[in-house]
């Protein structure tokens, strides 16, 4: 079955359960830049949800610098948002602390 966008109500409803998380108009994604107490523990982070979005194979866009963690998701099998991208959101939550 196609992957299938979340529409706005879907989209909204997601982002209240998402701290931080905006929407991205542009991309039809959310985003979010995490912020560690030095590069250890963002690469740390980086490689737990490396295994989980290989687990998915659902896999974010996303840019390091030293304890920052730029990420972006979206699904760029139907080219905007969709409920894989709020599951592995919320998993980046709870790897996140
Ligand atoms: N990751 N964010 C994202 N979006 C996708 O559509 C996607 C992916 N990882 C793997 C994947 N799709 C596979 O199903 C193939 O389409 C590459």
């Amino acid at each position: 079955m196609a992957l299938q966008k979340l529409n706005h109500a879907e989209r909204a409803e997601a982002l209240t359960q998402l701290p931080g998380w905006t929407h991205e108009p542009t991309r039809d994604a959310i985003t979010k830049t995490f912020r560690f107490k030095d590069f250890a523990a963002a690469w740390g982070f980086m490689s737990q949800v490396a295994l989980a979005a290989e687990k998915a194979d659902h896999h974010p866009e996303w840019f390091n610098v030293y304890n920052r963690v730029d990420v972006l998701l979206t699904t760029h099998d139907c080219d905007g948002l969709s409920k894989r991208d709020v599951a592995l959101a919320l998993v980046m939550e709870g790897l996140a602390g």
